[in-house]
């Protein structure tokens, strides 16, 4: 399609071109459309005045969190005319619905690429299959879509969701002990602020948390809500958890900037946290706000997740643009950092 397209203007420019000298014109410097229809689509023409760029439009998430901020940041970052991209980003509030509509836009404006940050995962199959139809790739980023047509999208680069939450169960295991407390005998009362219900983030942290919190018997899910992944929800849940349970030992928040309005509401019920306090704190995403609240003394340990998307996906582009194969999943490796190691390694992170 893409090919096609580019023939297809090309056979257009020579056409104006030949227009023009027949209407006697004075005959410009030729507009180059790049490759001139040639197989290799990524070098424009040395004297053309414009490249030719490759147009990409990102259906984001939102901005609920430092993570997605810093998402957003990577892609424009990446996608910039200098590195050959027109970038057009959709900020779809926490909708799905809404990126529904930024797909249904960017087929009409011709893009060449879609690059998709599902919100939930499911009922993406029609407007895929419309993108599909168009011959526009689509190239998933972060969470995954449920669907059972794999041709609906060429690549998707994330995380292991999963073993984040299998990660987040020996993390509270190792912050415990390191508070002296003992995570094989102890009665450990936790309660999980989860992100937005239905989407990868939160089916896999809170499917992995359960699956391995079995290896401790002793500990006990008192309640899970949905703090939809923001500072404010969370603090909000972790509020009315407060009230509800006077005996929280634990609490695991599916991402950090929960974490920051759990700390909040725990500090206003007149409570502490962090590895010095009653309340142990386990986040996802390790930003660098969470750095900040380790060394401050608030938050035990934080699971990586990574959200430098826009190199990983360039180069999915490129490699499909040289008609070159690609990984069709391909997961990013991430770490575990706790509170003690946080101010040696806070310089360290690029998020
Ligand atoms: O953990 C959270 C963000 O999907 C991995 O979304 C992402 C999650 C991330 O809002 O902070």
């Amino acid at each position: 399609m893409k090919a096609f397209k580019r023939i297809a203007a090309a056979i257009l420019a020579i056409t104006m071109i030949f227009a023009l000298a027949a209407c006697g014109q004075k005959s410009e410097p030729a507009p180059q459309q790049g490759d001139q229809g040639s197989q290799q689509t990524q070098q424009p023409a040395a004297d053309s005045g414009k490249k030719d760029l490759i147009y990409v439009g990102f259906v984001q998430v939102g901005a609920e969190s430092d993570w997605r901020m810093a998402n957003t940041k990577s892609m424009q970052e990446t996608f910039t005319e200098a590195n050959g991209f027109k970038f057009e980003m959709v900020d779809a509030q926490q909708k799905t619905e809404n990126q529904i509509k930024a797909i249904r836009d960017f087929i009409q404006k011709e893009v060449d690429y879609i690059v998709l940050a599902p919100n939930t995962e499911a009922g993406w199959d029609t407007v895929l299959g419309e993108a599909k139809e168009a011959g526009i790739p689509v190239i998933i980023v972060d969470r995954m879509i449920q669907t059972n047509d794999d041709s609906l999208f060429t690549a998707w680069v994330g995380s292991n969701f999963k073993q984040e939450g299998y990660d987040a169960v020996d993390a509270l295991a190792e912050a415990l002990r390191r508070k002296g407390i003992d995570p094989t005998k102890e009665e450990i009362n936790i309660v999980t602020l989860q992100g937005t219900m239905g989407s990868s983030a939160q089916i896999g942290r809170t499917e992995g948390f359960a699956e391995k919190m079995k290896e401790y018997p002793n500990w006990k899910m008192l309640d899970k809500q949905s703090g939809d992944f923001t500072q404010e929800k969370g603090q909000e849940v972790m509020e009315s958890f407060l009230k509800s349970y006077p005996d929280i030992d634990a609490v695991v928040a599916e991402n950090d900037n929960m974490a920051f309005g759990a700390i909040n509401a725990i500090k206003a019920a007149g409570k502490t946290c962090g590895p010095k306090g009653e309340i142990t704190i386990v986040s996802f995403d390790a930003v660098k706000a969470a750095f900040e609240a380790m060394i401050a003394g608030d938050l035990d340990v934080s699971v990586e997740c990574n959200p430098l998307h826009g190199p990983r996906v360039k180069e999915i582009i490129e490699k499909l643009e040289a008609g070159q194969p690609v990984d069709k999943i391909a997961y990013v490796k991430e770490g575990v950092f706790f509170a003690a190691e946080a101010a040696e390694i806070m310089p360290t992170r690029a998020y």
